[in-house]
């Protein structure tokens, strides 16, 4: 069987904070497209988290961040997709090196642009994981 057998992926989202402002942006990509999301990425083979969160950050903003900090990591199934999907997805918050910093477009084909939002006037729709997380009360902002 030639055929190979769908595995779970590792993820790396971002909760880039600025203020009392986080960064999301409405995807363009067939898992949650239409709806808003972090920033986030496929881990890379040999990297860690950290290395992940900025990469894909650099990548999709033109943003640098630093105070990388782990938050939380999830089990996300999207088997209802035409192409199902599994994700183990790692939860970092960070906050931009430079706060003058303003963020770019830099995979339109992926994402309709960045914004800040504050997190109890999140923009609609959310993206269902990040929907769900809200709602069980994950906040990413230091208490
Ligand atoms: P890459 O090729 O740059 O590595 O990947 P990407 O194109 O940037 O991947 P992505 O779709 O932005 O993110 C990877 C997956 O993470 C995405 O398909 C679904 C999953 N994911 C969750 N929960 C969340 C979430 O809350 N936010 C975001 N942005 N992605 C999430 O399972
Ligand atoms: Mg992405
Ligand atoms: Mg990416």
């Amino acid at each position: 069987d030639h055929t190979a057998a769908p595995s779970p992926q590792v993820a790396v989202a971002i909760c880039l904070l600025r203020g009392k402002w986080i960064l999301m942006g409405r995807r363009l990509v067939s898992i949650g497209n239409s709806k808003y999301s972090l920033p986030s990425g496929h881990l890379e083979f040999g990297e860690n988290f950290e290395e992940c969160a900025a990469r894909e950050i650099k990548e999709e903003t033109g943003l640098d961040i630093h105070k990388i900090e782990f938050l939380t990591v999830t089990n996300n199934l999207f088997m209802d997709q035409p192409c199902p999907a599994h994700y183990v997805v790692v939860f970092v918050r960070a906050v931009l090196t430079d706060p003058t910093q303003t963020p770019l477009n830099l995979e339109p084909e992926k994402c309709d642009g960045w914004d800040w939002y504050e997190w109890d006037n999140l923009p609609q729709p959310l993206f269902r994981p990040i929907k769900k997380m809200a709602m069980d009360g994950f906040n990413p902002f230091p208490q």
